[in-house]
């Protein structure tokens, strides 16, 4: 929050509890899902600590901390997300990166892309998924979004 007078000030603006179990290697992003000009929050999480590959949690809240969608994706301890507007539609899509694990002998550089579909609830896959270090020994990938070019 920006206040002329005194500069820059912070304050907490409340707390949301994403999930009342052990959770490893979460990440937390921002991004207008819906497009209706207020962020969302993107969080992911991984349940269990393990050297296999399990389900991961994507969740989007909205601002107010109602859960308004999830979805699971594979990885081994957890995954990473960024959102950002990748087809100029006006709602941003969630990226997702593999985490910064992985099982023996199976590097993995993912990067999952899906967007939110108010109608049904849902974080639908949109097809996007490829590896950002094809063929090298990498342990995950950070993701990140951001506008390149003017559109
Ligand atoms: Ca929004
Ligand atoms: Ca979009």
């Amino acid at each position: 929050m920006f206040d002329v007078e005194s500069n820059w000030t912070v304050r907490s603006v409340g707390s949301i509890e994403v999930n009342d179990i052990k959770s490893y290697y979460s990440d937390i992003t921002a991004g207008d899902l819906d497009a209706d000009g207020v962020d969302e929050i993107i969080i992911s999480y991984s349940p269990t600590l393990t050297a296999l590959t399990q389900p991961i949690t994507v969740r989007a809240y909205s601002a107010a901390g109602d859960l308004l969608a999830g979805t699971t994706v594979d990885s081994i301890r957890g995954v990473e997300v960024a959102a950002g507007d990748l087809d100029f539609d006006g709602a941003a899509e969630i990226v997702v990166g593999e985490g910064a694990f992985r099982e023996q002998n199976n590097f993995n550089s993912s990067v999952r892309v899906f967007e939110y579909d108010a109608v049904k609830s849902e974080l639908a896959d949109t097809g996007v998924n490829f590896n950002a270090f094809d063929g090298q020994q990498v342990y995950g990938v950070r993701v990140a979004t951001g506008l390149l070019v003017s559109e």
